[in-house]
């Protein structure tokens, strides 16, 4: 397999009034025809997404519907995902059959459940996180446990932040960058280590990194997190300058990846990466600092089970700043298919 993630900023739609329905799911409708889905399928997108912004009305009075392509090996899939403040969204009831947010209208969150290729929910008093993926028909490609979330600062078409993801035979390659400050300035920064990065994700991180570096001098420079993750010999290679987070987390723990400080780009003493063993089952989180670092998992009982794009999610909806550009990725470190 040989799957790339490119960073692109998720799209969100308001969902405050019923009248708000129609156009999310026509903007999903339209977006799945987009990728390639046929009228089938891209009607079944929109079924899914009529429900689940009948649910947020209908449990949280408002939230957001944020839509995503989603990459496949051979062509695209798309992610929805509902996300809300409500309090006592009752996942079980919502998922027996016959259950319905929206009346007698309404499919039904079980029927959703079943409509969806991947389907997830976290709910608790801070509110409510559903996740739908879609595949193409004839895509039975495993889903990839994987899940980012990427914003701009007041909504801004440039985003400062960047990320790729390589998935390939030899494991997961992944990076972040952030160009200092925000804006198409920063966007250019940051854009222009991701392609350095793009053209060899498994070279040695020391070698990547300074690839990188010399493709941002120039341009204002940022803060860069590379991870590539070695499931066959269940290692994780970590190196970081400036301000990304990073943590591996366990059901049991949690471990933060130490970043020196620096610019890429500009300046930084002789970088050193960091190499963890035994990370197979682990989940690994990197994220810009438009997102606040104080948040714990532990705070939220089961979260850590919940599909990755589920947490990115969560973590983006409580712990914005909303002072900066924000990305947050999120990995499920897998043993190799056998
Ligand atoms: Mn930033």
């Amino acid at each position: 397999m040989d799957l790339t993630f490119p960073s692109s900023i998720t799209q969100v739609l308001l969902i405050e009034d019923s009248s708000q329905i129609g156009h999310a799911r026509r903007t999903a409708q339209k977006l799945a025809e987009s990728l390639g889905f046929d009228e089938a399928d891209a009607g079944r997108v929109a079924l899914v997404v009529t429900e689940l912004c009948s649910n947020i009305l209908k449990h949280a009075s408002h939230g957001e519907l944020h839509l995503r392509p989603l990459p496949r090996p051979g062509g695209q899939g798309l992610e929805a995902i509902a996300v809300d403040r409500g309090q006592g969204f009752d996942v079980h009831a919502c998922l027996t059959d016959g259950y319905s947010t929206g009346g007698t209208q309404g499919i039904g969150l079980g029927a959703i459940a079943r409509m969806a290729e991947v389907f997830d929910v976290h709910a608790d008093a801070r509110g409510a996180v559903l996740l739908a993926r879609f595949f193409r028909r004839g895509d039975k490609a495993p889903d990839i446990a994987l899940g980012v979330t990427q914003h701009s600062l007041h909504n801004d078409p440039a985003c400062g932040d960047a990320f790729q993801v390589h998935i390939s035979d030899q494991g997961i390659s992944a990076v972040v960058i952030d160009g200092l400050g925000h804006g198409e300035e920063a966007e250019r920064a940051a854009r222009a280590g991701v392609r350095a990065f793009a053209q060899a994700p498994f070279a040695n991180p020391l070698v990547a990194l300074e690839d990188m570096h010399l493709a941002m001098i120039g341009s204002r420079g940022g803060a860069v997190a590379l991870v590539q993750f070695n499931p066959s010999a269940d290692r994780l290679d970590f190196i970081g300058i400036g301000n990304i987070g990073a943590t591996l987390l366990s059901p049991e723990r949690g471990r933060g990846l130490a970043s020196h400080p620096g610019i890429v780009g500009g300046q930084y003493r002789k970088a050193q990466s960091f190499d963890y063993a035994q990370v197979c089952g682990q989940c690994l989180i990197l994220y810009s600092d438009g997102l606040q670092s104080r948040w714990n998992l532990r705070d939220y009982p089961g979260l850590i089970f919940r599909h990755p794009a589920v947490i990115a999610t969560v973590l983006h909806r409580d712990f914005c700043r909303g002072r900066d550009d924000v990305t947050v990725l999120v990995i499920d470190l897998e043993m190799p298919h056998a």
